[in-house]
């Protein structure tokens, strides 16, 4: 990949006039001028610290007529640029590749309004997930998405990349839970459809074009959500279980039992507890080891009657042998112990130095083989093992089984081509025979590039570059990403 010299190169006429818009010291730091050392290295590096850019200037505008300002100065001057929210995405979308300028959304970060009675809140992109959550909690109503990295992403972060999350069995897709949104067009345009409305079918729904986007037709500003009512009662469990066939009929019988109070099912392999246990030094819930794990939540209206369903129902699934052994969690410690062992995974399996990502859409009866698969071709090529020599630590998965999406995860102790090889196209390959998707939830960014075509059809993907240069004309938005 070569840096396109269609874009210009930053020089500090540039700078000063970001400057002079920006005003403030904290709204631009730039490595032109002066010597940014390693204050620009955070935004140029990714969660994984596996990509890595190399731009010199970061601006964060404080409002949607600055970011609109930046964007025309930018397209009339042909300087590219990465819109970035908490830096948390996994596929290497939210960095630079070169020297393109980070325009990023954390001073945007007011929460606008919120009608208790809809359950619509209104709020700026840079708002931080977990800030508008204890925030909708506070007014006895819930976030519809909820994600291990809640604390730094931000919500116009998890629109650009459709973030998925842990409840998304329950609250569904931020396709149908946003109800509008307020961006800005490479040219400056600013796309004025904040809308309130649950429904709305007067023409083409362009706002869907922006939700999962990453960033490449503009720059989402703010965002306004449907945001469920919070239930009176969370409880937890969790169990072990012995094959990836019971793990399917426990998940049929949560359905059947938990219906309308299930909230989350999710899966972990037992490899990737181990790991989780290594790493973090924390106990896991069950004394003895299993194959795979599942933990399920419930939210509903009563917390006694929700405790004696999922007791009922763990003695069922225990009783007709599916489930193995299982513990539900007595008061709120407990609830974060369990779910620590689910969100912990994705940090502590970068203990070892690096992690081989793939988030994918599986049909839920194939969606662990994959797993055994991979596990059994990187054992054969000789790669994995528990010393320095080899550069696999292990092959994992976990998950959200209610949605059938799986996390394969491999751990190293450093990046490695011939890793990298065994596992590419390998896996794009597998998934895309079994009609699957080699993006869930996380987007394509830079790492899933150029395996776009084992998810789309040439016709589709034609589709997607006549709106980039429909909207991005001067292809500024996030370039050398997936279009
Ligand atoms: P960034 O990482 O900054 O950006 C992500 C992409 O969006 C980039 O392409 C960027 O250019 C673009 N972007 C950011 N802000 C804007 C904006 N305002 N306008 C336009 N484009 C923008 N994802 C899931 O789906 N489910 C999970 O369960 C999940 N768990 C995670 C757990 C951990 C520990 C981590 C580190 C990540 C997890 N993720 C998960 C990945 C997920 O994509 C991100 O956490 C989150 O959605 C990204 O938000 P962010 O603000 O950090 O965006
Ligand atoms: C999760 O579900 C996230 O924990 C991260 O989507 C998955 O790191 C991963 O592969
Ligand atoms: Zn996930």
């Amino acid at each position: 990949l070569k840096r396109d010299p269609k874009y210009a190169q930053l020089t500090s006429e540039h700078v000063a006039f970001f400057k002079q818009l920006l005003g403030s010291e904290s709204a631009v730091l730039d490595g032109v001028t002066q010597d940014a050392g390693e204050d620009l290295e955070s935004y140029n590096s990714d969660w994984m610290r596996k990509y890595r850019g190399h731009s010199n200037l970061v601006v964060r505008p404080g409002s949607t007529e600055e970011v609109s300002k930046i964007l025309k100065y930018c397209n009339d001057n042909m300087l590219a640029v990465v819109p970035q929210g908490g830096n948390t995405g996994l596929v290497g979308g939210s960095v630079p590749v070169f020297d393109e300028i980070v325009i990023n959304l954390a001073r945007m970060n007011e929460i606008r309004s919120f009608d208790d009675v809809s359950g619509i809140l209104v709020a700026d992109a840079g708002v931080i997930l977990e800030v508008a959550d204890n925030y909708l909690g506070e007014r006895k109503h819930i976030f519809p998405l909820d994600l291990g990295a809640k604390g730094s992403c931000q919500i116009g972060g998890n629109v650009a990349t459709n973030a998925g999350g842990l409840r998304l069995l329950r609250y569904g897709s931020l396709h149908g839970n946003i109800l509008g949104i307020e961006a800005v067009l490479p040219d400056g345009t600013i796309v004025d459809d904040l809308c309130k409305l649950r429904k709305n079918n007067t023409g083409y729904d362009i706002k869907q074009l922006f939700i999962g986007g990453e960033g490449t037709i503009g720059i989402i500003t703010a965002i306004s959500i449907l945001c469920p009512q919070r239930s009176n009662a969370t409880n937890v469990a969790y169990f072990g279980l012995e094959s990836f066939e019971k793990v399917q009929q426990a998940f049929r019988e949560a359905k059947g039992q938990l219906g309308e109070i299930l909230s989350a099912f999710e899966l972990m392999d037992g490899r990737s507890q181990n790991l989780y246990h290594t790493a973090s030094g924390n106990r896991l819930p069950l004394e003895a080891e299993h194959p795979f794990y599942c933990l399920i939540e419930t939210s509903g209206s009563n917390s006694e009657h929700d405790q004696e369903k999922l007791e009922a129902f763990l003695e069922h699934v225990m009783g007709e042998e599916i489930v193995s052994d299982g513990v539900v969690a007595q008061d709120q410690t407990q609830i974060r112990e369990l779910w620590g062992c689910r969100e912990g995974v994705p940090e502590h399996l970068g203990h070892w130095g690096g992690v081989y990502k793939y988030d994918l859409s599986i049909p839920i009866n194939e969606l662990y083989a994959l797993v055994e698969e991979t596990r059994a071709k990187l054992s054969e090529a000789g790669l994995i093992g528990e010393t320095d020599e080899f550069p696999v630590v292990d092959v994992v998965g976990y998950g959200h089984m209610g949605d059938a999406n799986l996390h394969l995860n491999v751990p190293v102790r450093r990046y490695d081509k011939t890793v990298e090889k065994a596992l590419e196209p390998f896996v794009y390959e597998w998934v895309s025979k079994r009609s699957g998707s080699i993006s869930a939830e996380h987007g394509l960014g830079i790492q899933k590039k150029p395996y776009i075509g084992y998810s789309r059809s040439e016709t589709m993907i034609k589709l997607m570059k006549q709106i980039k240069s429909l909207y991005d004309p001067n292809g500024i938005m996030n370039p050398y990403k997936y279009i």
